[in-house]
C-alpha cells in the first residue's frame, strides 16, 4: 500500500511532476487502484447561491465586483430555490451538492442563518452537502457542522509565493486558518487550486506541498484549469495544456493517496480522451451540470456517455456510512478577534489595471 506521508519535500514533489508522463501515469494509476475503486466517480453539482459583487480582487474570478465581466449578480437564493435545484441535480445522478457564495468571509446574521437552513434541508435529501463561503471562524464552522454539512471547500489556489501575484485582498495564512477551523469540527475538508494562471511547475509543487503537510490530508482536492474570463486580470492566459492537467492530477494522486482528486473547472476545453487520461491518472470526481458557478461546463449527457465508454459509474452518497447527524445546539456568536482577517494590500499591477478599466467602462 502507498504510504500516507506528511513530510514530502518540494523537490520530491517536483521530481514526481516532471517524470516521463508515461511512467507518471502508470505510477499514479497504481496508487489510485490501491486506494480507491477506479471504476467509480463521485459526481457533484455546484449551485451558485449568491453570485457576483464580491469585494475581493482574485485575479481569476469573474465574480469580483471590481472587474467588468458582465456577470449578473444575485442576492442570496431562497431555501426553496436551492432545494428545487438540488432535487434536479440528484435526479440526474449527483451525490453531492456544493453551494458557492461570492463572499470574502461569512458574516453572522440573516444570510448565514439562511445558509445554515439550506444545509439542513439538503442533508435531509440524502445528498452529501458541501459549501464554499469564504473565510470561516470556528463557531461558524461548528454551526454548519451541526446543520449536517459534509464538506467545506476552501482552496489554497496556488503556492504561497504565487498567491501574492494573484490576490492582494487576503492572505494565504487566513486560508490555512479557515481550514484549521473546519478541522475542529466533523466536516471534511475540500481544498485544492487552479493551474494555468502563469505559475511555474515549482508553484504547482508548492501548492501540493502545502496540502500534503496538512494533518490529516484534505479528504478532497479539486484541480481546476483556469477558465480565463474576459474582464478579469487573467483574461489573456492561454488555455491550460491538457498534458499539464494530467500531470497535476497524477502528482496530486501520488502525494495525497487517500484524497479524492476532483477534475474541476476547465473540462469544456478538454477532449474526451484528455479527460479519460485524467480518470486513468487518478481523478475520482467531477462537477456535473452545464454550469459551474458562472462559467460553462460539459453537458451531463456527454459526461454520462463518457462514463459508459470508460466503464465508470457514479458513486453513491455517504458510501462510508458517514452521513452527518443534525445536532440542535446553541453555538455562541464568534468573538471579535476571530472575525479579524488580514488585508495585505500589496500591489498587483494587472489587478489594478483590470479594476481601472472597469471604472472607465
Ligand atoms: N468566495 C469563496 C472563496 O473564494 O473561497 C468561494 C467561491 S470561489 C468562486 C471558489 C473557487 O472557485 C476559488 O477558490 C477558485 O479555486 C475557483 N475559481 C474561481 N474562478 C475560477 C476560474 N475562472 N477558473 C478556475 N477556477 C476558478
Ligand atoms: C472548485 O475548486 N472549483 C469549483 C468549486 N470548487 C467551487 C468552482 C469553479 C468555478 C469556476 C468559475 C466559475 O464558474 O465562476
Ligand atoms: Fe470572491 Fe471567491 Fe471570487 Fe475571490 S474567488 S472574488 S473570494 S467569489
Amino acid at each position: 500500500m502507498s504510504d500516507v506521508r506528511h513530510n514530502w519535500t518540494k523537490e520530491e514533489i517536483l521530481e514526481i511532476y516532471n517524470r516521463p508522463l508515461i511512467d507518471l501515469i502508470y505510477q499514479s494509476a497504481s496508487v489510485h487502484r490501491e486506494n480507491h475503486d477506479p471504476t467509480e466517480v463521485q459526481v457533484s453539482t455546484l449551485i451558485s447561491i449568491k453570485t457576483g459583487g464580491c469585494p475581493e480582487d482574485c485575479g481569476y474570478c469573474p465574480q469580483a465586483a471590481r472587474y467588468s465581466t458582465g456577470i449578473e449578480g444575485n442576492d442570496l437564493m431562497s431555501v426553496n430555490q436551492v432545494k428545487a435545484q438540488a432535487l434536479r441535480a440528484r435526479e440526474s445522478g449527483s451525490s453531492r451538492i456544493c453551494m458557492g457564495a461570492a463572499w470574502r468571509n461569512v458574516k453572522e446574521g440573516k444570510d448565514f442563518d439562511q445558509v445554515v437552513e439550506m444545509v439542513e434541508t439538503l442533508n435531509k435529501l440524502d445528498v452529501e452537502v458541501c459549501c464554499t463561503l469564504g473565510m470561516l471562524t470556528e463557531n461558524q464552522a461548528k454551526r454548519l457542522s451541526n446543520a449536517g454539512l459534509y464538506a467545506y471547500n476552501h482552496n489554497l489556489d496556488s503556492s504561497e509565493d504565487y498567491y501574492k501575484e494573484v490576490i492582494s485582498t487576503r492572505a494565504y495564512d487566513d486560508r490555512l486558518k479557515t481550514i484549521d477551523n473546519v478541522r475542529k469540527t466533523n466536516v471534511t475538508v475540500c481544498s485544492g487550486g487552479i493551474i494555468g494562471m502563469g505559475e511555474s511547475a515549482e508553484d504547482r509543487a508548492g501548492m501540493l506541498l502545502s496540502l500534503s503537510t496538512m494533518v490529516p490530508h484534505p479528504e478532497s482536492t479539486p484541480i481546476n484549469a483556469l477558465v480565463p474570463v474576459e474582464g478579469t486580470p487573467l483574461e489573456e492566459q492561454e488555455t491550460t495544456s491538457v498534458w499539464d492537467m494530467i500531470r497535476m492530477v497524477a502528482t496530486t494522486r501520488i502525494v495525497l493517496p487517500k484524497t479524492m482528486v476532483r477534475l474541476s473547472a476547465g473540462r469544456t476545453e478538454m477532449s474526451k480522451e484528455g479527460q479519460a487520461m485524467c480518470f486513468l491518472a487518478g481523478a475520482g470526481s467531477i462537477f456535473a451540470g452545464d454550469k459551474l458557478l458562472t462559467t460553462p461546463n460539459p453537458d451531463i449527457n456527454e459526461d454520462m456517455k463518457l462514463f459508459e465508454i470508460l466503464g465508470l459509474k457514479p458513486r453513491k452518497p455517504y458510501k462510508k456510512g458517514d452521513k452527518p447527524k443534525i445536532i440542535k445546539e446553541e453555538v455562541p456568536l464568534s468573538e471579535r478577534k476571530d472575525l479579524k482577517w488580514t488585508r495585505p494590500k500589496h500591489k498587483i499591477e494587472r489587478n489594478i489595471k483590470a479594476s481601472k478599466k472597469h471604472r472607465a467602462d
